[in-house]
């Protein structure tokens, strides 16, 4: 398998006009007719024209009206070569007639035209295009489309595909045909198409410019009445972008549809999204709190895209960030705006720390915007996405709102139907506000989480704070120093803010934006002295998580107590808290390793007691208020995820960190046992039974499932007994998802008759049964590694829909370490086996379920070697370039 690279970047030879593309649809034979009129681009001479296709039947071949000879071309694997004496012959513009046959029921890869419970849909991003016909399968190749779909009436009624719909027909042998033009020009990896039996709910939106368009979602006519939140979140999003960027929707239809098998979240084709049916579907019985946001945000995301990817596209796959850091980041915005903005960005950062800053340590470190690749689908990941996120927003906190939408305006202003580069991004900005922001480059070009260290001293005679601060990258050592914005503050002795104003000296690195004092290091070392304050200042750093960086910095138990009650930046309050109890659990785990300490003995530190006493106490005194972000306080209230523990270990001990982990939990539990009993009564009594979806509701609902996790691990039988309960009550699937899980995780044995209830309850509703299995994958012990292999020969397990092999193999590696990393190394070879199974049905989805294998080099040596075996033996066995590339870079 060969590498692609950005250096090898060269324009496309050939312009294409139109675009025509007549499917017959039939699901072991659809025959794909595909009209092109295309001409040489500006400035190129004539060549080889080369076409990309993949799995295709050739049938026929015209150019301008005239059947080619076999000598006329050259088919390989993966291309169609019209030789340039074939074309020399013929006069331009070009119209090609190229008539193919693919198999969409053998399409289990569901890359292309695929069949998925009896309905067809496409899934092109990022090259399947070249999988339904030949074509110029880049992002900077873009048409216009008409698109005419054919199949029978009886099976397929409903026949959709990009743009507006012109025509409708029946043909006279039980067939029909819809014809589809968009009016758009648009790159092959927006084109979709889908036919089936649907169920539609409709709606209705008018865009500010006056524009009528009508909404549609289209899933199995069974889930109808599951739509109405992913409608209205996305009314919601048309009016969010109108409000907060000035963007309007551009066709007359826009129109989604759920399908059950599908490799990711979404796909953001031109007026007419598919979507995984998980991010579609969710009403309160079936779905959780966390399900109604992934729709939100999800349904935000593509919707979000028709600006930001569409409109303006990318020039090639290596600028992927491009449209998806920024998406990520508008969603982000939206997210924030429609709950809790502080609870957002813990929520981001938790999950940026837990697993974007693993994959930045890792063999698959890359920029976000990479240089190499050989699968694309291999890179759209948490660093292109997240991090490309995070680089977003570093523009934002450097110019401020009204100096982002500035830039965001300019962006489309000069790129609107253009496929760009992450440059001409950042040069908008720069041009927007006359501001150079040339340093900026280097954060799409280093990979690695940058670490920046800072040592504060008093000199008490100057009255002056010095705070030096170091940055550098040990992924890159040798790279470029970083713009890196540092948002501060301090608080005295009594907790009062302290005014920077008041000595806002002359140092040009310390400025304000929209009322925050943000410091920009642009040095490798840098200091900030600040003079005429007092000696009790304690410093807030990285408010709001500023830079997506590893804050070194190292403060007292005392100062962080002090932040975590004074501090206005919530962000930073929740991190004092998580400082805290990580320092502590760090410790203990050392401690274990030194053998100062056993599993029984682990207790948590005085300061981590106090600290959560106080906050517990304060939501069961406030907790009748209704002005509390009941979130933060839920997530204020739970420990670092074990994956942001583990990053904090090189070598990670992973068996004692196991141990230490649950022991810290259950001594938690106990220490303040009372106190989640109370929470839990508390919040329980203020929710109403009816469920609503809002951040008041969704915080309580976080908190009192957190408290009720907690009085669970304590082992108080009472806690059991509330849970079954709440199970009992059936009051919604967040309530039934938290005590099921809870009494998995802690009483396993207890969990049994209730997660049979649920199985009978739950058997035909796939989504909710991908829960079931997930919840036994990722917390079953009892009955170690056969157990999980069980879950695999139950008739509910199917290899060819990836949210179930998802929610077994990915819960698996994810939550149930203990077993993954159990000591013979038998959860690493299952886990190999099944990869390698699953590589012969779906690569893509294979290749992210290796992932947590690649890791290996972090651990200490038995399970490196464990494994390093398991891998090797992968290498000499494994089919697809998707899983070989991140083997081979594992190994590396
Ligand atoms: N732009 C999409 C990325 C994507 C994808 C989606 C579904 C299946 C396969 C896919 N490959 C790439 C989704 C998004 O970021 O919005
Ligand atoms: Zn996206």
């Amino acid at each position: 398998a060969e590498a692609k690279w950005l250096k090898d970047y060269q324009p496309p030879v050939f312009e294409v006009m139109d675009l025509k593309l007549r499917f017959e649809l039939a699901p072991t034979s659809t025959v794909v007719t595909n009209s092109l009129c295309c001409q040489l681009a500006n400035g190129q001479v004539l060549s080889d024209m080369l076409l990309d296709g993949e799995c295709l039947t050739l049938v026929s071949i015209r150019l301008n009206d005239q059947l080619l000879a076999s000598s006329d071309y050259r088919v390989t694997d993966t291309q169609l070569i019209i030789h340039q004496a074939t074309l020399a012959q013929a006069v331009a513009p070009y119209q090609l007639d190229i008539v193919t046959e693919i198999n969409p029921q053998a399409n289990t890869a569901l890359e292309g035209l695929y069949l998925s419970s009896g309905r067809f849909c496409t899934q092109c991003e990022a090259e399947g295009f070249r999988k339904i016909t030949y074509f110029f399968d880049r992002p900077d190749v873009l048409t216009t489309y008409q698109t005419t779909v054919i199949a029978d009436k009886a099976k397929y009624p409903t026949l959709l595909a990009n743009g507006n719909l012109v025509s409708q027909t029946d043909l006279p042998d039980g067939r029909h045909q819809a014809v589809w033009v968009d009016p758009h020009k648009k790159p092959c990896y927006l084109f979709a198409l889908v036919a089936g039996e649907f169920g539609c709910l409709t709606d209705h939106y008018t865009t500010a410019e006056g524009r009528e368009v009508l909404l549609e979602i289209y899933t199995e006519p069974r889930h109808l009445a599951k739509c109405r939140h992913a409608m209205d979140s996305l009314i919601a999003s048309m009016k969010w972008d109108e409000q907060r960027f000035g963007l309007s929707y551009d066709l007359d239809r826009y129109m989604i549809v759920a399908v059950d098998d599908f490799n990711m979240g979404a796909m953001e084709n031109k007026g007419l999204n598919v979507f995984n049916s998980k991010f579609v579907l969710a009403d309160a019985d079936s779905a959780t709190d966390i399900d109604s946001e992934g729709v939100e945000a999800v349904i935000a995301h593509e919707y979000f895209h028709n600006w930001t990817g569409n409109r303006v596209t990318c020039r090639d796959w290596f600028q992927l960030t491009l449209k998806e850091g920024l998406t990520v980041f508008r969603d982000q915005e939206f997210t924030a705006d429609m709950l809790s903005a502080p609870v957002k960005r813990i929520e981001d950062v938790r999950r940026l720390r837990s697993h974007q800053f693993a994959e930045d340590a890792g063999p698959m470190a890359h920029p976000i915007q990479p240089q190499s690749y050989i699968e694309m689908n291999n890179f759209y990941t948490l660093t292109v996405y997240e991090k490309g996120a995070e680089v977003v927003r570093l523009y934002q906190t450097l110019l401020g709102r009204d100096g982002f939408r500035k830039g965001m305006d300019l962006y489309f202003q000069r790129h609107d139907g253009q496929a760009v580069t992450v440059d001409d991004f950042r040069l908008a900005m720069t041009d927007a506000n006359g501001r150079n922001l040339t340093q900026m480059q280097a954060w799409y070009q280093q990979a690695g989480t940058p670490k920046v260290a800072v040592k504060i001293t008093y000199q008490p005679e100057q009255q002056a704070w010095l705070l030096d601060f170091e940055q550098h990258n040990p992924k890159a050592p040798k790279a470029d120093p970083l713009l890196i914005p540092i948002k501060l503050a301090a608080f005295d002795g009594q907790g009062r803010a302290w005014s920077l104003a008041t000595c806002a000296n002359d140092d040009a690195a310390l400025t304000q934006v929209a009322g925050e004092w943000v410091y920009l290091l642009t040095e490798a070392t840098q200091t900030l002295r600040v003079t005429g304050a007092p000696a009790d200042l304690v410093w807030s750093l990285l408010r709001d998580f500023s830079a997506p960086v590893i804050l070194d910095y190292a403060m007292t138990p005392a100062d962080r107590l002090h932040l975590a009650k004074f501090d206005t930046d919530p962000f930073n309050r929740w991190e004092m808290v998580q400082q805290l109890l990580l320092a502590d659990l760090i410790s203990q785990v050392q401690q274990h390793e030194a053998h100062q300490l056993d599993s029984q003995q682990v207790r948590p530190a005085e300061a981590v007691v106090t600290v959560l006493k106080t906050l517990l106490t304060e939501a069961i005194t406030d907790s009748t208020r209704t002005d509390v972000d009941w979130a933060w306080y839920g997530y204020a209230l739970s420990l670092p995820d074990i994956g942001y523990v583990i990053e904090q270990f090189e070598p990670v001990p992973i068996a004692t960190l196991l141990q230490v982990y649950p022991a810290y939990q259950r001594a938690l539990g106990v220490a303040l046992a009372d106190l989640w009993q109370q929470t839990y009564h508390t919040q329980t009594a203020q929710l109403s039974t009816d469920y609503a979806y809002n951040a008041q509701a969704i915080g309580r609902r976080l908190l009192k499932n957190r408290a009720l996790q907690a009085w669970l691990a304590s082992g108080d039988a009472a806690a059991v007994t509330a849970a079954q309960a709440q199970y009992q009550r059936q009051a919604h699937m967040t309530d039934v998802s938290a005590s099921l899980q809870g009494l998995m995780q802690w009483h396993e044995a207890e969990s049994e008759p209730l997660m049979q209830d649920f199985y009978q309850r739950w058997a035909d509703q796939p989504l909710v049964l991908d829960k079931w299995f997930a919840w036994q994958a990722g917390y079953g012990k009892v009955q170690g590694l056969s157990g999980v292999q069980r879950l695999l020969e139950h008739p509910a397990f199917s290899w060819t829909n990836p949210n179930r092999v998802r929610s077994v193999l990915g819960s698996f590696a994810r939550l149930n370490l203990a077993l993954f990393h159990q000591t013979d190394g038998a959860g690493y070879q299952w886990l190999a086996d099944q990869v390698l199974r699953l590589d012969a049905i779906n690569p893509q989805v294979a290749a992210r379920m290796v992932v947590p294998l690649i890791q290996w080099r972090r651990y200490q040596p038995q399970q490196q070697a464990q494994m390093r075996q398991v891998l090797q033996d992968l290498h000499t066995k494994i089919a697809s370039k998707d899983v070989f590339e991140i083997v081979s870079k594992a190994l590396e």
